[in-house]
């Protein structure tokens, strides 16, 4: 059992990259603190929200069997926490571990800082003994500007550009600006320290990697060093040996990491895949002078302080897209559930509505979430979910314990990481085009994640099983498009959540 006591969210100045901007921090911080747990373990965060607007925390991974009203996300979920106020967020672990993170649900708050990683540890853990320390490594992109001016000038009606153009990228939260590019009137600091490990020769380390950006997909490497992949989301797979390993938003590695070398500095690299989003001269901060080259240090013990004068492995993986599948195998494999329930048929594009807006659809509807009367609160005051309205895109099972298949097909020219709370789920296949082509489906032993990255015009089948009653979020992480609607609701097994008595705590949220 684990207590964090009364993490504080409170708006700071803070310096990543060396430019001084205000930033929603937790506990004075950015990123977050890291909450540690054991497998099996109670979590409960006390969290205070001191941000002067309203707040919520999203626990990216963790399944919340029996306390979806603890996921977190305003409009779906619960009503968000609001200023002054205190929530304790009270959930088990049950039999999860691995790698996961935090982040506010609320608007676009998690862009401007407030997010953290969380970690289960399990005594249990196959892999123990093939490593002797850890570290956990995030990656994001950042912006200099906060992100609710990015967002109304994102969704400016006529407005014809693409998403905002970030200013950096930051590896556990330090990356480098060049201050030549920055405004007059701006604070900014130039060489800005990077992030820097340490190795002993000799040793083995996990490195937990979680992509927390906004937009970007990044390509982890390290120069000269191979990458061991022994975790996917939260699930153990085979080992498999890469040089280099894309990893989109939402998405979590761990990969063991020989300090084999010579005694020296070596560039880590976290490149931001600048060819997965779409731009034209009418792009918000397209003059950006970003460097999508993001690196820190990995530095042996005995080595001088110089920096790296290391060399980029030339391994090449498709790009936009997540690792083969074929190459992430569950070390506890299981077959695909069978037999399928229910199929969900998601069809996914952009249009412009009729406010000239641009707007996410999922078969043609478009989210926009009602803060104040959250869909949880609705079924649990006893309304029949069949009848909810459009804009609330919802997708309603009842089915306890069936296999839900869910059918992505991505009809746009961008890339989407899809991220589905409450599940984690097997991932049976993807390919290019809109037509699922089953021959190629793997129903042995699927790849496990919450989070799949949607290649532009391509279609991804996955499946779950419905034993977890709730209201999840199954939405695009880029974060400006869940704003803009890219977002299903699943209302799973309504009955029987119907049935359920939320705590007052949370109930109270909404009269407030
Ligand atoms: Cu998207």
């Amino acid at each position: 059992m684990l207590l964090y006591p009364n993490p504080q969210t409170r708006q700071k100045n803070l310096s990543p990259d060396g430019f001084e901007r205000r930033v929603w921090t937790a506990n004075d911080v950015y990123p977050g603190p890291i909450i540690r747990a054991n497998k099996g373990d109670k979590i409960f965060v006390n969290v205070t929200n001191c941000f002067g607007e309203p707040a919520s925390i999203h626990w990216h991974g963790l399944t919340q069997k029996e306390t979806n009203w603890y996921d977190g996300a305003p409009g779906f979920t619960q009503c968000p926490i609001p200023n002054d106020v205190s929530l304790v967020y009270d959930f088990s672990t049950y039999g999860q571990s691995g790698t996961y993170w935090w982040h506010s649900h609320y608007l676009t708050q998690y862009v401007d800082g407030l997010r953290g990683t969380l970690i289960i540890h399990d005594p249990d853990d196959p892999y123990l003994k093939s490593y002797d320390e850890e570290y956990v490594i995030t990656l994001s992109d950042w912006y200099h500007d906060n992100s609710s001016t990015l967002l109304s000038d994102r969704m400016a009606p006529g407005y014809e550009g693409f998403d905002p153009i970030p200013d950096s990228g930051l590896i556990s939260g330090k990356g480098r600006y060049d201050c030549s590019a920055a405004p007059k009137d701006s604070k900014c600091t130039p060489n800005a320290p990077l992030a820097t490990y340490k190795f002993k020769k000799g040793r083995r380390y996990r490195l937990r990697l979680i992509n927390t950006s906004t937009e970007y997909l990044f390509t982890f490497s390290i120069d000269e060093h191979k990458l061991k992949i022994i975790e996917t989301d939260g699930e153990y797979v085979e080992p498999y040996t890469v040089e280099k390993i894309p990893i989109n938003i939402g998405q979590r590695y761990s990969v063991i990491v020989e300090a084999n070398q010579a005694i020296d500095n070596y560039w880590i690299r976290a490149t931001m895949n600048k060819e997965c989003v779409n731009s034209n001269n009418f792009t918000i901060n397209i003059n950006s002078a970003i460097n999508y080259e993001v690196v820190g240090i990995l530095k042996y013990e005995g080595a001088k302080n110089d920096e790296p004068t290391t060399k980029e492995s030339n391994e090449q993986h498709d790009r936009c897209k997540d690792l083969s599948t074929k190459f992430l195998i569950p070390l506890n494999a299981k077959p695909a559930p069978e037999p399928v329930h229910k199929i969900i048929t998601l069809n996914t594009t952009a249009i412009t509505n009729e406010k000239n807006v641009t707007v996410f659809t999922v078969n043609g509807k478009s989210f926009s979430p009602d803060f104040q009367n959250p869909t949880l609160q609705r079924i649990l005051n006893g309304e029949d979910p069949n009848t909810f309205p459009d804009d609330q895109v919802t997708f309603v099972y009842d089915e306890p314990n069936g296999v839900i298949e869910v059918i992505l097909i991505n009809n746009g020219n961008g890339t989407h990481p899809f991220h589905m709370h409450g599940h984690n789920f097997f991932v049976l296949g993807s390919g290019d085009g809109t037509e699922v082509v089953k021959s190629e489906l793997n129903y042995k032993n699927p790849t496990i994640r919450d989070t799949v990255t949607l290649p532009a015009m391509s279609w991804t089948v996955i499946r779950y099983v419905a034993d977890n009653p709730g209201v999840w979020a199954f939405h695009c992480h880029i974060e400006w498009h869940v704003e803009m609607g890219f977002v299903a609701q699943l209302i799973e097994s309504p009955t029987e959540l119907a049935k359920r008595q939320p705590p007052k705590d949370w109930s109270s949220l909404c009269s407030k």
